[in-house]
């Protein structure tokens, strides 16, 4: 598999009594994925708006990369192979990352 996502980073605190562990889905910039294609993955995937879809294809563009939502990890490892599959079977090399919340 071209791009394996890192396993669960071990938990810092306790998690008896805790809310579940949050992580941030983070999108990156390219310069061949069209911003359509983004606004399209950012609709049908992480169920935004056309608007919140838009503005956030935008900051990444401009920023290099940018939050998307915070899941559980397994929320945001599915969102995550969901929108490299997707990226692949249309060509474009649309890539996002995990991060501790
Ligand atoms: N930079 C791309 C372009 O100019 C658009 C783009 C935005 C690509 C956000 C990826 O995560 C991304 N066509």
């Amino acid at each position: 598999m071209a791009h394996k996502i890192k396993d669960k980073p071990a938990s810092k605190t306790k998690e008896k009594n805790k809310e579940p562990e949050q992580f941030k889905v983070v999108l990156l910039n390219d310069d061949y994925t069209t911003m359509e294609f983004v606004v399209e993955i950012l609709m049908k995937i992480f169920h935004k708006n056309t608007e919140d879809a838009f503005l956030i294809m935008l900051n990444v563009h401009k920023k290099g990369r940018g939050e998307v939502g915070i899941y559980t990890w397994d929320i945001a490892v599915t969102k995550t192979e969901q929108v490299h599959a997707e990226a692949s079977a249309n060509q474009f090399p649309l890539r996002c990352i995990i991060e501790p919340a």
